[in-house]
């Protein structure tokens, strides 16, 4: 008789990987959103929203990123990046529900969110940390992928450590302790990665004094 194991969605949200690395935590919940859940909130996401494709400041030159974005949040969350200053749009309800969601999971607030958006494997993020001073020291950053999956490397700055992740559809990934301080991370290129992927970092801004 075969056995087949069946696990509740509940249940299935709750699995998760811990990575205890020099100078960083992580956590990685594979399957933290239903395939289908993801899938579906990725289409709404590549419909409702205001893509942009800002240009940025690389070492000295104006280059437009390969990829599109957009930056949401509470009013005060404004957020510099490569040289350019981004002020978030307002919640769309989905994610302010969402964001919540996360928080829970993550046991962790988050008020902002910024989502980028690959149409293919060819669009990737090069090499950086998300350690921009208004997100004060140690950031806790909760990313959540959808559609395509994408290797995700990790690289410490000061030693040869590194770490490749698979961010499969509906995974969440919860980075903290010094990560941002010591580590940096990208997501490469991927020449067989032909479909389309949202990933959302939920992070927490400071309102100021
Ligand atoms: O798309 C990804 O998984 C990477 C996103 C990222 O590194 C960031 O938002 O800082």
């Amino acid at each position: 008789m075969t056995a087949i194991l069946t696990r509740s969605t509940g249940q299935l949200k709750s699995l998760s990987r811990h990575y205890m690395l020099p100078d960083a935590e992580l956590t990685l919940w594979p399957n933290w959103l239903p395939e289908m859940d993801s899938l579906a909130l990725l289409q709404q996401l590549v419909d409702e929203l205001s893509w942009q494709q800002p240009a940025i400041s690389l070492y000295g030159k104006s280059v437009v990123i390969p990829r599109q974005q957009v930056w949401m949040g509470e009013p005060h969350c404004r957020y510099r990046y490569s040289g350019t200053w981004f002020t978030p749009v307002g919640w769309h309800p989905r994610l302010q529900a969402l964001a919540a969601e996360v928080s829970r999971s993550c046991q962790q607030t988050f008020n902002c969110v910024l989502l980028n958006y690959y149409r293919n494997g060819q669009q990737h993020m090069g090499w950086h940390a998300d350690n921009e001073p208004e997100l004060g020291a140690k950031p806790v950053i909760a990313s959540l992928s959808l559609g395509q999956t994408r290797r995700f490397d990790l690289k410490h700055r000061q030693t040869d450590d590194q770490l490749q992740l698979s961010l499969t559809n509906g995974s969440l990934l919860l980075m903290q302790g010094a990560c941002q301080q010591y580590w940096q991370h990208r997501l490469p290129k991927q020449s067989r990665a032909i479909s389309e992927r949202i990933n959302l970092t939920f992070r927490y801004i400071p309102a100021a004094v």
